[in-house]
């Protein structure tokens, strides 16, 4: 069963009435441009065929009374009361934090927002691998208010608000791809995006080529990891630059100052390193990609991965080993490397999907062997944003 009719489903089981409304928002892949994201760079990944949905109703009061199908819990808060956090520092119940956080920052923009709703939520998308299920859930919240609320918000709006949601609400300091992708993802297409002015340009995955995902099933945390630490490192480096942000540092100007931030932090100095090299490698990728030179994007990939191993310290052994494993079989025909905020999760790989068998054979011969664990592996398809059905 689809997420979309599984929440339907569940929607008619638990309120005992039709709904009205459903919407759906994808989960991302990020093909290339890690942790650049917040420091106004460059990001390049698509909206995959997995995602949330939410099917739901409006209510003649101000009551949301919501419904996570897969973890079978409840939450229900009043909009016409300061709307509060409910989760708990172990994280449980962390699924209310997106949907409260995105219903509490709708209201901060449109205050006459009070509408109550009955809502069945219901995703496919792996949940701690890197693929953005949090941003799917927020996104489609955001979509599920702007419909039963008559609200004017743009869908790159509703993207900000999910990561305002994740920032100020749950407590990640996330930047705003995954948020904006989920919400704009086009179909057969990755989109090149700069988050600081948000102009997007879709780059059409080429012919032939399969975007391919494997789960290393090395559970990653967001606000439990390192990731904080790493944008304040990035602030450190743009403080140190005089910048704005990182993106404002070219490479030629980073170089001639690299010896001064290393003798000062030699980390800060790595971590500045990693985004500066990235944010070109986006830019080199989107050309790559429009030539059709799969060769040249897999060598950027590569170079992106040992960036994100050696300076930005994101990656885990079980994940450099599937992109090794991958990049055995893909050669110079494209290639692979961690996807998402790190210490776990997923690798992307990009390659002829002659290739996908081959790809596929060669980590379920090795992974589990060599690390204890068992990979997923998925082929997905660059996917639509978020929609209403
Ligand atoms: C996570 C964050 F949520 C994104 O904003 C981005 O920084 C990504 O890690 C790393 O590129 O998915």
């Amino acid at each position: 069963m689809t997420p979309q009719q599984q929440a339907q489903k569940v929607f008619i089981d638990q309120f005992e009435y039709q709904p009205q409304v459903l919407v759906y928002a994808p989960g991302r892949v990020n093909v290339i441009g890690e942790h650049t994201d917040y420091n106004d760079g460059f990001v390049m990944p698509c909206a995959i065929d997995y995602g949330t949905a939410i099917s739901g109703a409006k209510r003649e009061d101000s009551i949301f009374r919501v419904y996570a199908a897969d973890l079978q819990q409840w939450d229900e808060f009043d909009l016409s009361q300061p709307i509060k956090p409910h989760f708990d520092a172990a994280g449980d119940y962390k699924w209310t934090g997106y949907v409260r956080g995105v219903v509490k920052y709708i209201q901060e923009k449109c205050p006459h927002f009070k509408t109550g709703a009955d809502l069945a939520i219901s995703g496919n998308v792996p949940l701690s691998s890197g693929l953005s299920s949090s941003a799917a859930l927020e996104v489609a919240t955001g979509k599920f208010c702007q419909i039963v609320g008559g609200l004017d918000l743009t869908q790159v709006e509703i993207a900000l608000i999910g990561q305002q949601a994740e920032n100020r609400f749950v407590g990640c300091q996330c930047g705003n791809m995954d948020q904006l992708i989920s919400a704009l993802g086009q179909q057969d297409h990755l989109l090149k995006i700069d988050c600081r002015s948000l102009e997007t340009e879709a780059v059409p995955v080429p012919q032939g080529v399969a975007v391919m995902i494997v789960n290393s099933n090395v559970k990653h945390d967001l606000v439990a990891g390192e990731y904080n630490s790493r944008r304040q490192q990035c602030e450190q480096a743009a403080e140190f630059f005089g910048v704005k942000a990182l993106r404002d540092v070219s490479i030629a100007q980073f170089k001639q100052h690299e010896a001064e931030l290393t003798a000062l932090d030699p980390i800060v100095a790595k971590r500045a390193r990693h985004v500066i090299t990235e944010n070109q490698r986006v830019l080199d990728a989107v050309v790559a990609l429009k030539q059709g030179d799969l060769q040249q994007l897999g060598v950027l990939m590569g170079q992106s991965h040992v960036s994100m191993k050696d300076d930005f310290e994101i990656t885990v052994p079980e994940v450099d080993y599937l992109v090794e494993l991958a990049q055995q079989v893909i050669g110079d025909s494209g290639g692979a490397r961690m996807t998402g905020g790190g210490f776990g999760g997923c690798i992307v790989a990009l390659a002829p999907q002659e290739k996908i068998e081959a790809v596929r054979k060669n980590i379920a011969e090795h992974y589990e062997k060599h690390t204890g664990l068992k990979e997923t592996f998925y082929v997905c398809h660059a996917s639509a944003g978020v929609s209403v059905l």
